[in-house]
């Protein structure tokens, strides 16, 4: 058993000593082969881990390998390894650069400082929320006065790829925003829209983040979902409901638990929709045979009647009253109160 203690840490002195600086360690749980979801960059013959590690330095975008000394096989990839990635298989060592990943940069004290999203002690991968990203020290600024939102990228459990979020100062990851600051009916498109996601051109703060990315976070993990609305006053009004679910990906019908009042004037604006398929004006999936919900109110929802609250609607200004159905409502608010209305994922 000896020997090949020996040579494996002969090698690794040899690594680390490695042209201008930079080095390479090994990453644990080996043996191990590259998982088929990371990005191959190059994949030449190498007799050594030293040859590959030099191979990798000639490349700027290298940032990892994989080498097997029965195959003088030397793969290189973009990105770096984390040790769930590793595979287990006979003859494969898995190396990271010491470089921080994915844009990140080196602090002086060794450690790494990421950025977009990513974590880790080598920026290697990314949070699966904004509240993980909060709490990684990575990200400062999100939890700060004057900062109330920040576009990163999350990468939930059960996501096949990268989803933009916009975090919270509290740490929530929001994936519904809509102001009522104008008439246009921001919000009264097409199911696709809604399954994807969309930014709401020329309305920088209004945002749906899809139902089809809501579907991962919500299944990768437990979340209550926060409500707040900002009325024009300066008044808040919060409240949350526990086990937020939408429990399938093609009706993503909605599931909520218990509703908590954080606010004297909270109201539980989902007790109709608990249950509830998601409507658009183009996918009638409401509880009424008769009407069209979502066409009539401007709107996606998860409507059951059509409702005596529609926050999704077309929007009457401040003071204005409300002139039918298919304008907005807020339950027991008056009418033209409300400002900005946001729903986002709390842990
Ligand atoms: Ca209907």
């Amino acid at each position: 058993m000896l020997i090949p203690v020996l040579f494996l840490m002969t090698q690794f002195l040899r690594v680390s000593r490695a042209v201008s600086g930079v080095s390479f360690h090994r990453v644990s749980g080996t043996p191990c082969r590259p998982g088929e979801d990371t990005e191959l960059y190059d994949n030449v013959v190498s007799r050594s881990v030293m040859d590959c590690s030099a191979l990798c330095l000639t490349r700027d975008a290298c940032r990892s390998m994989a080498f097997s000394a029965t195959l003088g096989k030397c793969l290189l990839y973009e990105g770096l390894w984390s040790p769930d990635q590793c595979v287990a298989a006979e003859g494969w060592q898995t190396w990271n650069s010491d470089m921080c990943g994915n844009g990140g940069h080196r602090l002086e004290d060794g450690t790494c400082r990421c950025v977009n999203g990513y974590l880790g002690d080598r920026c290697e991968r990314l949070m699966e929320d904004c509240a993980e990203g909060k709490a990684s020290l990575h990200y400062p600024d999100i939890g700060k006065a004057g900062k109330q939102q920040r576009s990163l990228l999350a990468r939930p459990r059960l996501s096949p790829r990268d989803i933009p979020v916009t975090c919270r100062t509290n740490g929530n990851t929001i994936f519904l925003q809509k102001s009522y600051l104008n008439s246009l009916g921001s919000f009264n498109l097409s199911w696709e829209n809604y399954v994807s996601g969309m930014k709401v051109p020329g309305l920088e703060d209004d945002l749906f983040m899809g139902l089809q990315d809501l579907y991962y976070f919500t299944n990768s993990k437990p979340y209550k979902l926060s409500v707040r609305i900002l009325l024009y006053d300066g008044t808040k009004i919060f409240f949350t409901y526990d086990n937020f679910l939408i429990s399938d990906n093609t009706t993503f019908t909605l599931s909520v638990g218990n509703f908590k009042a954080r606010s004297l004037e909270g109201f539980d604006l989902f007790s109709a929709s608990n249950g509830q398929k998601f409507s658009t004006k183009d996918n009638d999936n409401d509880g009424n045979g008769d009407r069209n919900c979502a066409a009539e109110y401007g709107g996606g929802w998860w409507y059951n009647g059509c409702p005596d609250y529609n926050v999704m609607g077309w929007v009457v200004g401040e003071g204005e009253t409300v002139a039918g159905d298919q304008y907005l409502r807020y339950g027991p608010l008056a009418a033209g109160t409300m400002k900005v209305f946001t729903l986002s994922l709390e842990n």
